[in-house]
């Protein structure tokens, strides 16, 4: 099944590679996990591999992405979206500016990271696919993170943003019913979801939840 999607259409359950939490299991194991249980996008995040083993992991995640109608990201490494033929890239505050991105992935998804409405109207006024913002609860997964914005920055970002926005940072399968109710429709979560005995079952419960938002 192949799906050629520009926007995050029905996207609600975005996931990632393992980096550091993998602890000795397998992280093509634990992808194929996420996507058993509905994962819609795996980003390849591996911020202390080389650029090399972020290639090789890429090259097969790609193809399991691909065989199964998920959509592929690439964190930060605009040549490693292109070398993997990714569906998007996504984009921190400090990396490049979308418009230096964009020539190169025109037809593609691209995301950027936001932390306070400042940086979503700046974001916003770059014209990305996406946005995430973040973190709306503290998280221990990024290094140095921004201060933690809250669930009031939904409504914020529904205020502001004309494209599809992502909730991230500290979100668990415990706190996906408040995000909901706030008007969330899209997660992204990395902690929860792969330090979990039973991921394939963590990412269908949580799904189930956001696919009740309709
Ligand atoms: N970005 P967890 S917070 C990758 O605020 C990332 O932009 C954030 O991991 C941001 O689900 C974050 O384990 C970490 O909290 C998310």
């Amino acid at each position: 099944m192949v799906q050629h999607w520009k926007g995050l259409g029905e996207v609600c359950l975005y996931c990632f590679t393992p980096g550091r939490l993998a602890r000795g299991r397998d992280p093509l194991e634990m992808v194929m996990a996420q996507i058993r249980g509905g994962a819609d996008v795996i980003q390849l995040r591996e911020k202390h591999a080389s650029k090399r083993a972020r290639l090789e992991l890429g090259i097969k995640v790609r193809e399991i992405t691909r065989k199964a109608g998920v959509l592929f990201i690439v964190n930060d490494d605009l040549d490693l979206a292109l070398i993997l033929d990714a569906d998007g890239l996504h984009l921190g505050q400090e990396d490049l500016p979308l418009e230096y991105v964009r020539p190169f992935l025109e037809d593609k998804l691209v995301g950027i990271s936001t932390h306070s409405e400042d940086e979503i109207k700046g974001a916003v006024a770059q014209g990305p696919d996406y946005i995430a913002i973040g973190p709306i609860y503290p998280t221990e997964t990024k290094e140095d993170p921004d201060p933690v914005v809250g669930v009031e920055m939904v409504k914020t970002a529904q205020r502001l943003s004309p494209v599809p926005f992502v909730a991230i940072g500290g979100i668990t399968e415990a706190r996906v019913p408040e995000l909901v109710a706030a008007g969330c429709r899209r997660v992204a979560i990395i902690s929860d979801i792969l330090l979990s005995d039973d991921i394939e079952g963590k990412c269908r419960r949580i799904k189930q939840m956001l696919m009740q938002t309709g």
